[in-house]
């Protein structure tokens, strides 16, 4: 029973320490919305918020290594000892604490000198990152558990199809493919270095899964809900966890790359038999599930619109190729306009069990619910933050956990996105998803009625 975060979300210290700057400093700066700092100031404040964990039932901590706090320019040239001590010691503590960390080597922070050359796409980063991996393994043998890349779908799709990453770049579906099949790529070399080295510990993979229903039951919503799940989803499980692309896979990407006239991803057979080589390695597959899609068939122009400031109803995705995304009535959602479908994180979970038979373990390795919260007028060190729809919404998804594990799904542990409130990407400071409420302006944290919530079933091992 684990929190959830990634050290760009959490650290701030953006400048501190001798860090070189990723792609969203400058990127951040020039739109002005938001700063990546203070974050949670984890970087100053973790010893408190693994203290608040243990306290609270959390026995493992997602953490991610920033990778230009070790190597500033992203290559291994020039080591930063000061980012590699911090790291020291911030394991040390979760060891002083009894909390477990499962650390992301890359979680949206690619180093900006290798972003500016390409990013997923440039074999130089690839290399780059294959070797700070190799690194860490060696200088953290304290770590059991690795988790190559953090979601390396919505790195592509948001850097190269709806352009809210950066570089911002819209309806490149060719960019965003072939970034996928990299990724997957940089995982399995990466896997594959890693059980060499023969550590005795634990990798895996995080991907963003959500499922995708057809929007009705006719043969155009359904073909367009297929071609939606493989530009999502299915490449990477058939990448990462098959370690081969299914027929069906490729035709589905085919036709989506055809109707935007962008050609086919390349692949070399050295690069398929290292993937192939790392699915029969791999330890286990972190499943981050919020929410489900349903799409309906739709050959217009590309449109998509970002709610990155929780006015309901203002999403809009419309693909070109692939479809439109149509919830049925009656679906409930986030202020964001994230579907709450539990039986989405049922269903996913159900696929890698059934279709994926490689995957020994899965981990949910993020799920909770993004929400507008505020400090009460008045307000003290004893004051508990009151978040009925946080626990609402997480019963909903343990008993859908809870059915797929008596499904037959080999589901090991879980991890609250996110362990205290923290910086989002798109969204700054207003989205709140923690267990922990943190104040930004004084970095107080203060306990949500959900903290309690937790603690007891990861004390019990019973929803309460
Ligand atoms: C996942 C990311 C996290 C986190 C979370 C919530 O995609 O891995 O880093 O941000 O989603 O998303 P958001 O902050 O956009 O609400």
């Amino acid at each position: 029973m684990g929190g959830a975060s990634a050290a760009y979300q959490v650290e701030g210290a953006t400048k501190e320490d001798g860090k070189g700057k990723v792609l969203w400093d400058d990127y951040l700066e020039k739109q002005g919305r938001f700063s990546p700092d203070p974050a949670a100031d984890f970087y100053h404040r973790y010893d408190e918020d693994l203290a608040l964990s243990e306290k609270y039932g959390v026995q493992a901590i997602r953490v991610s290594i920033a990778w230009s706090r070790i190597f500033p320019d992203g290559t291994t040239d020039h080591l930063e000892k000061r980012g590699v001590d911090y790291y020291h010691k911030l394991f040390a503590s979760c060891a002083k604490h009894n909390i477990i960390p499962f650390v992301t080597l890359h979680h949206f922070d690619t180093p900006e000198k290798l972003h500016e050359i390409g990013d997923w796409l440039s074999p130089i980063m690839l290399n780059s990152f294959v070797d700070y991996a190799k690194f860490c393994f060696k200088e953290f043998p304290e770590v059991k558990y690795w988790i190559t890349i953090n979601e390396p779908t919505s790195m592509a799709i948001q850097q190269h199809v709806s352009g809210t990453f950066p570089p911002g770049e819209k309806g490149r579906v060719d960019h965003a493919f072939q970034a996928e099949h990299n990724q997957n790529v940089a995982h399995a070399r990466i896997v594959n270095a890693y059980k060499e080295m023969n550590l005795g510990g634990e990798i895996g993979v995080v991907h963003a899964l959500q499922t995708v229903y057809p929007y009705s039951d006719s043969p155009e919503d359904k073909h367009a809900a297929a071609l939606q799940d493989a530009f999502e989803n299915r490449l990477y499980l058939d990448g990462t966890l098959a370690g081969k692309y299914d027929p069906e896979t490729l035709a589905l990407v085919k036709e989506i790359l055809d109707a935007n006239n962008q050609p086919m991803f390349k692949t070399t057979p050295e690069e398929m038999a290292a993937l192939n080589k790392a699915a029969h390695q791999l330890d286990f597959v972190g499943v981050n599930n919020y929410f489900s899609k349903w799409i309906r068939a739709y050959n217009g122009e590309s449109e998509t619109v970002h709610n990155g400031t929780g006015a309901k109803g203002t999403s809009v995705s419309r693909l070109h190729g692939i479809g439109e995304e149509k919830k049925p009535d009656g679906i409930e959602t986030t202020d964001w306009d994230w579907p709450i479908y539990p039986k989405g994180m049922h269903d996913i979970l159900m696929r890698i069990h059934d279709q994926y038979p490689l995957c020994p373990a899965i981990y949910v390795t993020e799920n909770g619910i993004g929400l507008k919260e505020s400090l009460p007028e008045g307000a003290d060190s004893n004051t508990i933050i009151d978040d009925p729809k946080r626990i609402d919404y997480l019963e909903k998804y343990f008993k859908a956990i809870a059915e797929a594990i008596n499904d037959g799904a080999n589901v090991k542990g879980y991890f609250m996105w996110s362990l205290q409130d923290q910086f989002s990407w798109t969204n700054g400071y207003s989205k709140r998803y923690g267990l922990f409420f943190v104040d930004f302006p004084t970095q107080k944290r203060y306990v949500k009625k959900s903290a309690f919530w937790f603690k007891k079933l990861s004390e019990t091992h019973e929803i309460p």
